[in-house]
C-alpha cells in the first residue's frame, strides 16, 4: 500500500505543539515520530500538520426561503477544503410533515458527490408521533444530533411545547439538542413594524433581530433543556447576549456549548448601510451581523473556553438569488457563504493578533466540536489510527480572498479584499492529497458519511431535575403521558 510521509513539520494538536513527521497508509496515521520514511514525501518545512478543520454547521444544496443554497456538496466540500477544511456536518430539514428518514434519503443522494467525510444533523422542523417515532431511528442511523428553529415564524419554527416535547426525547435517547435561538414571535412583529413604517431595505434586517431576541431565546432553549434533562448545542451564537446565557450555564455546570460564526466575529453591522443594495443583501443571515461590543464578547469567549466552536452556517446565495428580497428585506434569503475561508481568517484574526495560541485555533476549529459529536478520535486528531485528515498549514502563505479565485459557486465572497497570513500547503482527505500547493486535486464522490453513536450514559447524568423525577412517564407527540 503507498504511503505518504509529511516530513519536518510541527505537529499542532489542541494540547501540544511539537516536531514530528506524520506516516499516513490507508487513509489513518500509522506513525507519529522523527525520521520517518514514506513512498510519497510531503515537504512540510515551517508549516504547522493539523487536524483538518470540522465545520459543525452547513446548509448545502437546502431548500430555503423559495430557493436553493447554491453551494452543492460538490462546490461545498472543494471550498471546504481549499480552506482546510477536512469535514462538513449538514443539516438534514425535513419539510412539514415529511418523515424524518425520509429527509435523511434525501440527503444521502445529495451527498454523494463529497469531496470529504460528511456528518449530519437533524432539523426537527414540525412536531407530531411521526416525528417522535423516526427521532429513534435517526439516531439509530448515526444522526443524534437535533436542531430546533426558534425563529422562522410560519415556517421552521417550533414553540415551546414542542421544544420541550423534543428534548425530552432528545434527552431519552441520548442524543444532543441544538437550537438557532431568536424569539421568531418577537421577530416577526418587528419585520411587520418595519416594513409598515416603509423600512424595506437591507438595512432593516439587523433591526428586526436585534441581540435581546437571541439572548432571550437562549436563556429559554437553555432552561429548557435543562428542564428536560438534555445537553444543548446553541449554533451561530452572535452576541453577548446570548453568550453571557451560555457563560452563566456552564459555570452552573449545565452542559451548554456556544458556536461562534467566522462572520459575525471578523464582520460587523456597518455592512448592512453600504451605499449598494446587493453588497448589504449579500450579507443577510440571521442572526445579523453585530457591533464591535458582540465580537469582543465572542473573541474574548474563545479565549476563556466560555465559546466552543468556529462555524460557518455556510449557506450561500447569489446574488439573483438575494435580489428575491428588492423591495422587501425579510425576503432576501437568509445566509452567507464561509467554508474556504473560515480557517485562513480565523487564524489571521485570531491567532495573527495573539488573541489565540496555535493550539486553541486547532481547539475551535476542530477538536471541540470532534469531542462534542462523538467523533473522537477518528476525526479532530492527530494520533495514531485516527483518519488522516490533515492540513499542512503554512503561517507564512498569503493571499487576497478574491470571489474571482474561490471554489464556491457564488459570485461575490462576503471577505472580498481581506487579506489574509496563513494558509493550507496541503490538505489530506483520508490520506489522499485534496490541495497542494494551491492546487486543486478533489475527488468527486471520495467523501463518505461518517455516522455518529449517541451517548446516553453521558448524557444521563446531566440534569438533577432528570435525576429527581426518573424513572418518568413515557410522553408521546405532545399526547398525553402513558405511564411507563
Ligand atoms: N440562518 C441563515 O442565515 N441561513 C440559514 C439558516 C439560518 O438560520
Ligand atoms: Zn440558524
Ligand atoms: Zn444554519
Ligand atoms: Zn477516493
Amino acid at each position: 500500500m503507498a504511503s505518504i510521509v509529511i516530513k519536518g513539520g510541527t505537529v499542532v494538536t489542541a494540547d501540544l505543539s511539537h516536531a514530528a513527521d506524520v506516516l499516513v497508509e490507508g487513509g489513518v496515521i500509522t506513525a507519529i515520530g522523527p525520521d520517518l520514511s514514506g513512498d510519497t514525501v510531503l515537504d512540510a518545512a515551517g508549516c504547522y500538520i493539523m487536524p483538518g478543520g470540522i465545520d459543525p454547521h452547513t446548509h448545502l444544496e437546502m431548500p430555503f426561503m423559495g430557493t436553493y443554497s447554491a453551494d452543492d456538496f460538490e462546490s461545498g466540500t472543494r471550498a471546504a477544503l481549499a480552506g482546510g477544511t477536512t469535514m462538513v456536518v449538514d443539516f438534514i430539514l425535513p419539510g412539514q410533515g415529511q418523515g424524518l428518514m425520509d429527509a435523511a434519503q434525501m440527503w444521502h443522494n445529495k451527498s454523494g458527490r463529497a469531496n470529504c467525510d460528511y456528518s449530519y444533523h437533524m432539523a426537527v422542523t414540525w412536531w407530531g408521533e411521526k416525528v417522535w417515532e423516526d427521532m429513534a431511528l435517526s439516531v439509530a442511523a448515526g444522526i443524534p444530533s437535533f436542531k430546533h428553529f426558534m425563529a422562522y415564524k410560519g415556517a421552521l419554527m417550533v414553540n415551546d411545547d414542542e421544544l420541550f416535547a423534543s428534548f425530552r426525547r432528545v434527552g431519552d435517547l441520548g442524543g444532543l439538542a441544538m437550537v438557532h435561538a431568536e424569539n421568531g414571535d418577537v421577530v416577526a412583529e418587528l419585520t411587520a413594524k418595519l416594513l409598515a413604517e416603509g423600512n424595506t431595505g437591507p438595512e432593516a434586517h439587523g433591526y428586526s433581530r436585534p441581540p435581546q431576541v437571541e439572548g432571550e431565546a437562549t436563556n429559554r432553549a437553555i432552561m429548557i433543556a435543562d428542564m428536560a434533562g438534555v445537553p444543548l448545542y446553541v449554533v451561530h451564537t452572535s452576541c453577548e447576549d446570548a453568550h453571557e446565557a451560555i457563560r452563566r450555564a456552564r459555570a452552573a455546570g449545565k452542559r451548554v456549548w456556544g458556536e461562534p460564526l467566522i462572520q459575525h466575529l471578523t464582520l460587523d453591522e456597518s455592512e448592512y448601510f453600504h451605499p449598494d443594495w446587493d453588497h448589504a443583501a449579500r450579507r443577510v443571515m440571521s442572526p445579523p451581523f453585530r457591533d464591535k461590543k458582540h465580537q469582543d464578547s465572542l473573541w474574548a469567549g474563545l479565549q476563556s473556553g466560555s465559546l466552543s466552536c468556529v462555524a460557518t452556517d455556510h449557506c450561500a446565495f447569489t446574488t439573483a438569488q438575494k435580489r428575491f428580497g428588492l423591495g422587501d428585506f425579510s425576503k432576501i434569503p437568509n445566509g452567507t457563504g464561509g467554508l474556504e475561508d473560515r480557517l485562513p481568517m480565523l487564524w489571521t484574526q485570531g491567532v495573527g493578533t495573539g488573541r489565540l495560541t496555535p493550539n486553541e485555533f486547532v481547539a475551535v476549529t476542530s477538536t471541540n466540536i470532534a469531542k462534542i459529536l462523538n467523533l473522537y478520535p477518528k476525526k479532530g486528531a492527530v494520533l495514531v489510527g485516527a483518519d488522516a485528515d490533515l492540513v499542512v498549514w503554512d503561517p507564512a502563505k498569503e493571499k487576497v480572498i478574491s470571489a474571482g479565485s474561490q471554489q464556491s459557486s457564488i459570485d461575490y465572497n462576503v471577505f472580498e479584499g481581506k487579506t489574509v497570513k496563513g494558509l493550507p500547503r496541503y490538505t489530506l482527505t483520508r490520506g489522499q492529497v485534496a490541495v497542494q500547493d494551491g492546487e486543486i486535486r478533489t475527488e468527486e464522490g471520495h467523501g463518505r458519511f461518517v455516522g455518529r453513536a449517541a451517548q446516553p450514559a453521558v448524557n444521563r447524568a446531566l440534569s438533577a431535575w432528570k435525576e429527581l423525577t426518573a424513572p418518568r412517564p413515557v410522553q408521546r407527540a405532545g399526547i398525553p403521558a402513558t405511564g411507563v
